[in-house]
């Protein structure tokens, strides 16, 4: 009820980070592309297999001076990843400790970023290669506040073009082009890429990049799928380019979660060349963000952050204020940005120190801390901040909290049927 809200309102107000004003409204107006970039972890950025680079493209990104690359960007997903991340970016909110919330909580209302930039004037669209139903989607992204969905039902779907979940990447951002420029401007959209999931097996003749040498075939096919996707962004920026729509259009990339687990940490340890301990593990749950601002003199952020933090973030460079949003993030971009991430099991990781299974890290050294005290208050921190975010999740508590400036929506005014033409 209200007195559940309050006390996460004020919680909320005292841990607000205010736009940085060198950046606040950079972007006003631009239309929004984000990406999500299929199981990519940090670790393969800049990373060269056998002297070549997996990831040219994204790797020139981050020397890009309109990129904004974070570099310490944590995921926090759970069990719904990619539906995970997906919630994580667009709500500033943390996923369920259990299930998905895009499945179990599909139903509630949330004040999520197409929602809200609807009431700037924006359209809305998701695009991917897979069916509707898949992680609920098609219910969720009505309470988002989607206006259009286009599913596998607008893809050709060929065999040669599709591989496990649906289009390989190539073909769909291809085939999402007429359908992006079909949009009224300016638009807010998402795209989901496919083909940089586990297993990572490619086809003959997707792929010319070579294998890893770790004799895992999950770890070794990574290269080459994190690559098949690099060109794929790249063909896809191209393709912005020559639709004229690049110079009026930022573009959000994150990696949605870990493509590769535990279960691989031998041959990963070739691959890091060091032992793949839980610390060290915890360290690989980084994914990349990127965030190119047509015009912007951007820079690149070492700040630790997580998935969370992304909203805020981009909503500050489109000159939308958060304070009024009951969200967790914090803008990466403030002076005043808070630096202790919190995994979605109640570990955390921070420039300090880094816990993992309760077990307390120096962040530096990767030295167990003597004094555990250390990682306490952190970690109280967090247990807070999830607590909170689950109470608004599990009892629906945004129904009761309207934010000023925000025109609420309602999901029964979207639909999303393929209709011909
Ligand atoms: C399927 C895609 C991949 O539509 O979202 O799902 P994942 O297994 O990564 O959650
Ligand atoms: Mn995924």
């Amino acid at each position: 009820d209200s007195s559940d809200i309050t006390e996460i309102e004020n919680y909320r107000n005292a841990n607000y980070s205010e736009p940085n004003p060198k950046y606040f409204g950079k972007a006003k107006g631009m239309n929004v592309v984000y990406i999500s970039l299929e199981s990519l972890q940090s670790f393969i950025i800049d990373y060269k297999l056998d002297g070549q680079e997996v990831t040219p493209f994204l790797n020139s990104l981050v020397k890009d001076p309109n990129t904004f690359y974070f570099g310490n960007v944590f995921h926090q997903t759970g069990q719904g990843k990619t539906s995970d991340a997906e919630f994580l970016m667009e709500n500033s909110l943390y996923p369920m400790s259990q299930g998905a919330v895009f499945i179990n909580k599909a139903q509630n209302t949330f004040h999520a970023t197409p929602a809200i930039l609807k009431g700037h004037g924006y359209t809305s669209a998701v695009f991917h290669g897979n069916y509707k139903t898949f992680w609920n989607r098609n219910v969720m992204y009505k309470a988002l506040g989607y206006d259009k969905f286009f599913d596998a039902e607008y893809y050709t779907m060929k065999d040669e073009e599709t591989k496990n979940y649906g289009m390989k990447d190539k073909p769909f951002f291809k085939e999402s082009i007429p359908l992006l420029a079909s949009l009224k401007q300016p638009f807010y959209t998402k795209f989901i890429t496919l083909s940089n999931h586990f297993p990572f097996e490619m086809d003959e003749g997707d792929t010319v990049f070579p294998k890893g040498t770790t004799g895992n075939d999950v770890v070794d096919h990574y290269f080459q799928s994190a690559n098949y996707m690099d060109e794929a962004i790249e063909q896809f920026f191209n393709d912005l380019k020559a639709s004229g729509l690049y110079d009026n259009t930022m573009i959000v990339m994150y990696g949605d979660h870990y493509g590769i687990s535990e279960n691989h940490n031998k041959a990963m340890s070739q691959v890091m060349g060091e032992e793949i301990t839980p610390f060290v593990n915890a360290q690989l749950q980084r994914v990349p963000v990127f965030i190119h601002v047509p015009g912007v003199k951007a820079e690149k952020v070492d700040k630790f952050g997580g998935q969370i933090d992304v909203r805020p973030t981009a909503l500050h460079l489109l000159g939308i204020d958060t304070k009024d949003f009951l969200e967790f993030g914090s803008d990466l971009l403030s002076p005043n940005h808070h630096e202790v991430v919190g995994f979605r099991n109640g570990d955390f990781v921070s420039p300090e120190v880094t816990q993992v299974n309760e077990k307390c890290y120096d962040s530096a050294t990767g030295e167990l801390v003597d004094d555990e005290a250390i990682c306490t208050e952190k970690a109280e921190r967090i247990k807070t901040e999830l607590e909170m975010s689950d109470e608004i999740v599990l009892k629906d508590l945004l129904r009761f909290y309207t934010p000023d400036d925000y025109t609420p929506i309602d999901p029964k005014d979207y639909e999303y049927i393929k209709t011909d033409g």
